[in-house]
């Protein structure tokens, strides 16, 4: 008998244990083991009933997503799918009652298995769930055919087209978990199993028979969500999921597995993925730091303090009440910091109003926020954030008062999204303390943190700051200290080639039309209107004011002239697209355009037509060759990291996997042949990254351990 499974009788109730930590992924073997031990438990006279069970923390998260990257062919995927279907129905074939005890998560395969067992019991917080769109694919054993037979279309459909988890009591009532525990889940498993001992105890999902009429309602709904679900171009995915589904609802069990299994394999295959999965490892590898150790000493955070009630320090602050963190919110004056607390309030009103959060839960979030204009309290709190100005004299201040009244292993932490840590760390005297935590706006809502680390920051502060921001629900990425870090740093190129673009020919509209329909929520200029054109140029004039760009290249003018004009965006209701009062709907302004055109004349720039695909090679070309520049110098530690930092920041569509994860599916060579093709075309500033040149020389990725 395999590791994978322990085997016990019990009361007369053979109790299976699955084990494969740490969420008892389906791994090559582990579906074996399960095959054999529920072969054994029915041939053991010793046992009249079966329970399936997971060791640790949770059932079974899904199959072993690793698995997926040796399925190359859909023929291998067909294979490997036919197996696992036969061995389900060997399951559901078992002579004896078996029963699924879930506690944690019954993720994708593992509520299949479930699905396949004659029953399901649960504790009252588990969670089960079809998160496979997530990655790119569908419930590949069974799920789209035995899930509706249990719940019906509607809530399958659901489950496995948003992936999100559905909590064990809502799962009872739909008809998926048969009863909710207390107490001892074991205990209560065996004793469920011996009440369904005897001839009339088994009950194969896979022989629910569907009527007539649910079977047409069934199928209404697959046409409705397919003419509804709204889904970036180039996703199948949930589509496939319809399908699946539809098949249920018209085919017969062993058709509609056939064509689940066909689905299955023409989505494992898919860019769509290969993206996705790689993200699933990259987001969970981000938090791990090279150089600093697992068992590096992490602080817990039990309270924190913001300083600067804005619209970031107030994001961070609602970040770390809704974490159930009590947070000091201090601001220079009570006006500043009553138009603070105003934002916030209305932030949890309008969710209130939403119905995404309770009037109670709300007052209580309020609560743990406690406004001052003072330093009062100070010396008390774990981590300060600092959210001041974007100015490095106003942040120095604020080091050094902050060094004063903190405790020397307070973490002193700044929001800053530019400016030189290491040049204000030191005015707090305590470098080793300071630490870059770069929220996204709005920083209440957006995912990525990503924490910069200083010339003297020590280990201990970085690996509190990684598990600080998961405890905030934040993904958290350690990047190193380089002009505007890893985020901003290549953003400045990404919008280098959105400006040229418009002074060579092409317009606003057309240019965010491109990035949009590549995946994106909103190209580079709706964006720019959102965030405020003011903010850019403000980091310009500091940029001159030291003598530096953001980026090599022609500066174009346009971006200036507007904020010139005070044209800052939906703030001031004009800026790269005109906006009518109380509207975000982007109207174009002729105006740009002729801005541009005299910008292009200054530089005696020949204006032309520009069609869509050289816009988004430019601009992605651009940004993966200062991703290769980042890897280089050191500012993040692997590509995907770059890559969680883009879908997680700036919502790059995650079906492309990240800015270097498209690089690779394009062609690290297309990508080097491009930059020098662009190189001779527009100047040297588009100098290819060394590194980039390496990788295509050797015929290597940057996956491949090499960045
Ligand atoms: N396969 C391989 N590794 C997995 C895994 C999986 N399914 N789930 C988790 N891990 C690893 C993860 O990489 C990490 O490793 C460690 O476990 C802890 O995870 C046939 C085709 C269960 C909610 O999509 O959502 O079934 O970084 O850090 O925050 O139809 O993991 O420590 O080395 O995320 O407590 C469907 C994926 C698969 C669920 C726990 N299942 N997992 O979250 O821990 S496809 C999923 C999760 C499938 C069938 C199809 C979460 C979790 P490391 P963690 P966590």
């Amino acid at each position: 008998m395999s590791d994978f499974v322990k085997y016990s009788i019990q009361d007369r109730v053979a109790v299976l244990t699955i084990d494969n930590p740490p969420v008892n992924a389906l791994a090559q073997g582990v579906w074996e083991a399960v095959d054999q031990a529920v072969a054994r438990a029915g041939a053991d006279p010793e046992a009249d009933a079966i329970v399936l069970i997971g060791a640790g923390t949770t059932f079974v998260a899904g199959a072993d997503i690793n698995v997926f990257k040796t399925l190359k062919t859909r023929e291998q995927s067909l294979e490997r799918s036919a197996r696992t279907h036969a061995l389900l129905k060997r399951l559901e074939d078992v002579g004896k009652p078996l029963v699924a005890a879930i506690h944690g998560n019954a993720l994708g395969g593992g509520l299949e298995l479930a699905q396949a067992c004659h029953y399901r019991v649960a504790t009252a917080d588990a969670k089960v769930g079809q998160p496979e769109v997530l990655l790119g694919i569908i419930p590949g054993a069974g799920g789209t055919q035995r899930l509706p037979r249990l719940c019906g279309a509607e809530l399958a459909l659901q489950m496995a087209t948003d992936g999100k988890p559905v909590a064990a009591p809502k799962a009872k009532a739909a008809g998926i978990i048969d009863e909710i525990v207390d107490g001892d889940l074991l205990k209560g498993a065996i004793a469920f199993a011996r009440s369904r001992a005897g001839d009339h105890g088994i009950r194969k999902t896979r022989e629910v028979a569907l009527d007539a009429n649910a079977s047409r309602a069934g199928v209404e709904a697959c046409q409705r969500l397919r003419s509804s679900f709204k889904a970036p171009k180039g996703v199948r995915a949930p589509f496939a999921v319809i399908d699946g589904v539809e098949a249920a609802m018209t085919l017969p069990f062993e058709q509609g597995s056939l064509r689940e299994r066909e689905l299955f394999a023409d989505c494992v295959v898919s860019t769509e993925s290969k993206a996705l999965r790689h993200l699933f490892f990259a987001e969970r590898d981000a938090a791990k730091v090279p150089d600093v150790p697992k068992d590096t000493p992490a602080g817990d955070i039990k309270c924190a303090a913001v300083v600067g009630a804005g619209t970031m320090g107030g994001g961070i602050a609602m970040s770390y009440a809704n974490a159930g963190i009590p947070v000091l919110l201090k601001e220079v004056d009570d006006v500043a910091l009553q138009r603070g607390l105003a934002t916030i309030r209305k932030n949890y009103e309008s969710s209130v109003a939403k119905g995404r959060l309770t009037q109670q839960a709300y007052e209580r979030t309020m609560g743990l926020i406690t406004p001052t204009t003072s330093y009062d309290g100070f010396a008390g709190v774990d981590i300060v954030v600092e959210a001041v100005f974007e100015n490095m004299d106003l942040k120095k201040k604020t080091f050094a008062e902050l060094g004063a009244v903190t405790r020397p292993d307070c973490v002193l932490a700044s929001n800053t999204s530019t400016l030189d840590i290491d040049e204000f760390a030191q005015s707090s005297g305590r470098p080793g303390q300071v630490i870059g935590h770069h929220f996204f706006s709005p920083a209440n809502i957006m995912k990525l943190l990503e924490i910069v680390r200083g010339r003297e920051t020590s280990k201990s502060v970085v690996a509190t700051s990684v598990k600080l921001g998961k405890r905030l629900a934040k993904v958290p990425v350690v990047v190193g200290n380089c002009f505007g870090f890893v985020a901003n740093r290549m953003l400045a190129y990404y919008m280098r080639e959105a400006y040229l673009l418009l002074e060579e020919g092409a317009t606003v509209p057309q240019i965010d039309r491109v990035l949009t329909d590549f995946g994106l929520p909103v190209g580079p200029y709706g964006m720019q209107d959102i965030a405020g054109i003011d903010v850019g140029a403000r980091i310009r004039q500091y940029l001159a004011s030291i003598g530096k760009t953001r980026a090599e290249g022609p500066q174009s003018e346009v971006p200036d002239r507007l904020f010139e004009m005070g044209r800052y965006g939906q703030k001031t209701g004009a800026g790269w697209y005109k906006y009518e009062a109380g509207s975000r709907e982007r109207i174009p302004d002729p105006l740009i355009d002729q801005l541009a055109a005299e910008a292009a004349a200054k530089r005696g720039i020949a204006r032309r037509r520009i069609d869509d695909d050289e816009i988004l090679a430019r601009i992605t070309t651009a940004l993966a060759n200062e991703g290769a520049r980042v890897l280089e110098d050191g500012y993040a530690s692997r590509a995907g990291d770059i890559d969680v930092i883009y879908c997680y920041g700036f919502g790059f569509p995650r079906h492309r996997g990240g800015p270097m994860f498209y690089a690779e599916t394009v062609g690290l060579k297309t990508v080097l042949s491009r930059v020098e093709e662009y190189r001779a075309r527009f100047g040297d500033y588009w100098e290819p990254a060394p590194l980039l040149e390496r990788m295509v020389a050797e015929g290597k990725g940057f996956y491949d351990g090499a960045a």
